[in-house]
């Protein structure tokens, strides 16, 4: 098996082969643009080899920040070809005066990881000590306003009145497209004449179609994009009319997470005002996460907006609490034990002691089709940094080791079959080789 100093080698120069100069390409040819969950967790795993690489990345998303708050899913390199639904398709200058000219952007958000990021970084930072410390909290300082108003524009504009819950309107904002979590709303999407036609440039990249969404997930991927932008990429539009609108747990989690280090920054740079009112919303996050944990699976679930349906699935988004942070003991114990047991990580057939994006147990898993069961690195990763920071050093540690053992092939794929181990969809992806430097470089 490879030894750590080699793959941690491979990561660092995955990272530096996907870069602009400017951005991370989420991967070579597959996603050659850059994604705003992807550079975040890029950003933490430079942050150990390259501070400035680091905070460079993050500065380069946030170029392409809204005027309303929000950062784009895509911020696109406008060198770039072969990934599509691209810019001409999302025309956001064009349907919102929120949306900047340049760079070109996607109309909706992902999951808001970039406070954890931050947070990373400073920490990676304070290790060093001297000059990059203090420029590392002078960088934080200024990107600070940025991120504050990317947390009030979730604040405002997505978290629903009477759940808590964060309100998406496509799926691709969960960043677990074809999650089982969504088949059910996603059955409500029809498709309309005004489908247009497109490509579907990733089928060249990844040629084995059974690990990609199918073409009627792309009709709907594709239907919601054309409604996001007849609204106006308008949150207050998309909820009168808008096909699909779900409350979504695991992005809900992660914001309460990112808002407790966010107001952890502002009380740092003297912001008691803002550190107070972040507090609160990570507050109100949690406690809707907390909320709608299904008494009998013990999983997290979503909700349907246009149905109020709870959403019961076995899928890794289940493990919210876990990422949410404070759960009360006994639900975290709950968690711990369910994630590490037979129906999780603890299934008999798995090749690696891993949580899957959906459990072995579900009648929707599929080991090999994207986030239908395979194992995805970034996501044992987040999962690992969640119970570290809660203390669980131990279910840490062991998800940990298996995790870098599991990406000795240095293949650094996106996902990964979840009974074979093969590595499946892109080779190289930079969110794989971020967690793989930050789970072996970075001291904690
Ligand atoms: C659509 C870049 C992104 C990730 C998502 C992952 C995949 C895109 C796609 O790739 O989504 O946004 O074209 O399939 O699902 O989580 O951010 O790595």
């Amino acid at each position: 098996m490879t030894g750590s100093l080699t793959i941690a080698a491979r990561a660092a120069y995955i990272l530096r082969d996907n870069s602009t100069g400017l951005i991370t390409k989420a991967s070579p040819s597959l996603y050659p643009h850059q994604w705003s969950w992807d550079a975040a967790f890029n950003a933490a795993g430079l942050a150990v080899v390259d501070l400035p690489r680091a905070r460079l990345e993050l500065d380069s998303l946030f170029a392409g920040q809204w005027r309303n708050g929000m950062v784009p899913h895509i911020v696109f390199d406008p060198g770039a070809t072969g990934y599509a639904p691209g810019p001409d398709q999302w025309q956001c200058a064009r349907y919102s005066d929120e949306a900047p000219i340049a760079p070109a952007t996607s109309g909706i958000c992902d999951p808001p990881v970039h406070a954890i990021a931050v947070a990373r970084i400073l920490e990676v930072a304070a290790a060093h000590g001297g000059r990059e410390a203090a420029l590392t909290l002078g960088w934080a300082a200024h990107l600070y306003p940025r991120l504050l108003a990317w947390h009030r524009f979730l604040a405002r504009d997505r978290a629903d009145k009477e759940t808590g819950l964060m309100t998406l309107f496509h799926g691709w904002e969960s960043g677990t497209d074809n999650s089982p979590r969504w088949d059910v709303p996603y059955g409500n999407v029809v498709p309309g004449a005004g489908l247009p036609v497109y490509e579907r440039p990733d089928r060249s990249h990844v040629s084995n179609a059974a690990q990609r969404p199918t073409d009627g997930e792309y009709d709907r991927y594709l239907w919601l994009l054309e409604e996001a932008k007849q609204a106006g990429y308008d949150a207050g539009m998309l909820r009168e009319n808008g096909s699909f609108q779900v409350g979504d747990a695991l992005f809900t989690a992660i914001y309460a997470a990112a808002s407790d280090l966010l107001a952890d920054l502002a009380s740092r740079i003297r912001k008691p005002d803002d550190a107070a009112e972040l507090r609160h919303y990570a507050a109100q996050a949690r406690a809707a996460v907390f909320c709608h944990v299904d008494e009998a699976s013990g999983l997290a679930v979503d909700v349907d907006f246009r149905t109020g349906q709870r959403l019961v699935t076995e899928t890794i988004a289940g493990f919210s609490p876990l990422i949410a942070g404070h759960a009360p003991q006994e639900l975290r114990r709950r968690q711990i034990d369910l994630l590490l047991g037979e129906r999780w990580a603890g299934h008999p057939a798995l090749k690696w002691p891993l949580p899957p994006s959906t459990s072995p147990c579900s009648a929707s898993f599929n080991p090999e089709c994207y986030w239908r069961g395979p194992v995805w690195p970034i996501i044992t990763w987040l999962l690992t940094w969640g119970l570290r920071r809660d203390g669980e050093e131990v279910a840490a540690d062991k998800l940990g080791a298996v995790g870098i053992a599991q990406l000795g092939d240095c293949t650094f794929a996106e996902y990964y079959n979840a009974l074979t181990g093969e590595p499946l969809g892109s080779h190289n992806q930079s969110w794989t080789a971020a967690a793989a430097l930050d789970w072996l470089l970075a001291d904690d």
